[in-house]
């Protein structure tokens, strides 16, 4: 099995074709799929965007390593989907407006459902309405936003006041998270939770559906 490393390296030097050969090696050889997500591809990713910072990388390169951290994710996936389990509850779960990142949101929605959630997962610069939309029509028993821009964090709070103006705030529970969000500003804008990691995503989906009005369970 080639050194785990090369999987950092491979996902930095934005080489799709070689993340994806070292991650099918790695669990072919049973390396437990989130080490390798949490301890090489993530920081791999950290590295991109620090060099971004410094300049000495650009959109094209950060375009790359993401290409090869989704690549090699396409696999990781399906591992994670717990297909044994009828579904704990439904989530609603999208990138915010103006916002295209998706890495962390699509890890957020694998571990989740890992943990025996429904995620219907509304893609990334997904607008106030549309998430106001999704409610109306899926009601689920929590809505999960991600944003990772200074800027487009405040469409949290736009998302979160449209809800309230349309009448179907307190039918969810509001989950929010990305790099740039905190506990603070979490309960500034009058989301329920905040959560750092797609861990602490499921632990916080859990702990907030318990109390939520309803959880829809699969078949009902
Ligand atoms: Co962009 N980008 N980017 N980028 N990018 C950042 C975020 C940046 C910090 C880089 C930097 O300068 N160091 C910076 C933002 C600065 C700021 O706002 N203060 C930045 C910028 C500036 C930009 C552009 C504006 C660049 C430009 O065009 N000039 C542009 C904006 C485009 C837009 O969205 N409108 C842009 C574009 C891009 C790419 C398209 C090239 C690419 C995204 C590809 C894609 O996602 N499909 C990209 C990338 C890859 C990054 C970095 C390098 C990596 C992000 C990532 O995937 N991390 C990023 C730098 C960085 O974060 N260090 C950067 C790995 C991922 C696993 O972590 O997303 O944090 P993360 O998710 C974690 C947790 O945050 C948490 O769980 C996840 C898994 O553990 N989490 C949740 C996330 N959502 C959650 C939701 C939850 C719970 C937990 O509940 C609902």
């Amino acid at each position: 099995m080639a050194e785990l490393s090369k999987l950092y390296d491979a996902v930095l030097a934005g080489n799709a074709a070689e993340a994806k050969a070292i991650t099918q090696e790695a669990l072919a050889a049973g390396v437990e799929p989130m080490r390798l997500v949490n301890d090489f591809m993530s920081p791999a990713m950290g590295e991109a965007g620090r060099r971004f910072e410094a300049e000495e990388y650009f959109v094209p390169q950060l375009m790359l390593s993401a290409r090869a951290m989704k690549t090699a994710l396409a696999l990781i996936r399906p591992l994670l989907a717990n297909r044994e389990t009828r579904s704990i509850g439904r989530i609603v779960l999208g990138t915010v407006k103006g916002d295209l990142h998706d890495i962390g949101k699509n890890i957020v929605a694998a571990v989740l459902e890992g943990g025996g959630f429904e995620v219907i997962d509304l893609g990334v610069g997904v607008t106030p309405e549309q998430f106001v939309q999704a409610i109306r029509d899926k009601r689920p028993g929590l809505v999960g936003m991600s944003a990772l821009l200074t800027t487009t964090m405040l469409a949290m709070k736009e998302t979160i006041e449209t809800m309230r103006r349309a009448g179907v705030r307190e039918q969810v529970k509001v989950l929010v998270g990305g790099a740039p969000v905190t506990r603070s500003f979490a309960e500034e804008i009058g989301a329920d939770d905040f959560a750092g990691s797609a861990a602490d995503g499921l632990r916080a989906a859990k702990r907030l559906l318990d109390i939520a009005p309803f959880i829809q369970r699969a078949g009902s």
